[in-house]
């Protein structure tokens, strides 16, 4: 308890309850923004961002790499997780502990605690890229949450409900905010709106976005 109160009783720092099961914390990792973008300089270096193919062939607009035990990739074969980067065929770089951390901390402000994540998904949105949307349901078992970490450039993060033709919300994600879901709201259908052209001090023209899950 003494923890939450040291994240969230910080000046700029709130929780906004997006849904049952879902919350928008505002500015929690504007801290260690630069931090954290400084820490996936090497990850980034390792395994490169990629533009991944859909299952129907679509190359993705949004860049993607991943560090952790468990990756999630797509191509021609379909959605899935694999330990290893298949440009490399190394294993994804490990996860940096202030990454774990961050996402830990982050759960348990949105009411989940425990929350010990095994991928971290990074995303690089260009101006115009998107994500439509979609539910997340590649992993083993639906208990845990999903964190997503905003870092960059601002987004419009798209949040409905658990049918694809819910309206969805319209959320403003800026540098250091952080939405959890999970619960009755862990296969909302989410995305990202195409990314307005920008410049930001932390990352120039992108937005970099760290969804982190338990995949196994
Ligand atoms: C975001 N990304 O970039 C949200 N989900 O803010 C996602 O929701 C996502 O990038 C599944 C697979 C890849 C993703
Ligand atoms: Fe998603």
């Amino acid at each position: 308890m003494a923890e939450l109160l040291k994240d969230t009783n910080r000046p700029g720092v709130y929780i906004e309850r997006i849904a049952e099961g879902a919350a928008l914390l505002k500015g929690f990792a504007a801290v260690e923004a630069a931090a954290l973008i400084a820490a996936l300089d090497p990850i980034i270096a390792a395994a490169p961002f990629r533009h991944m193919l859909t299952p129907g062939g679509r190359r993705m607009s949004v860049a993607m790499t991943n560090c952790g035990g468990n990756g999630w990739i797509t191509d021609r074969s379909g959605y899935r997780y694999t330990p290893f980067d298949p440009i490399t065929q190394c294993p994804w770089p490990r996860m940096p502990a202030a990454v774990v951390n961050l996402a830990a901390r982050a759960a348990r402000a949105g009411g989940f605690p425990g929350f010990t994540p095994d991928a971290c998904l990074i995303n690089r949105y260009r101006p115009g890229a998107q994500l439509t949307l979609h539910q997340d349901k590649d992993e083993r078992d639906f208990s845990a949450p999903i964190v997503s970490v905003s870092l960059g450039l601002s987004a419009v993060f798209l949040f409905g409900g658990l049918r694809r033709r819910d309206r969805p919300r319209r959320i403003h994600m800026d540098n250091g905010d952080v939405a959890v879901w999970g619960g009755t709201a862990r296969l909302a259908y989410h995305g990202i709106a195409p990314l307005a052209d920008g410049e930001h001090a932390l990352t120039g023209h992108c937005r970099i976005n760290l969804t982190l899950r338990k995949a196994s």
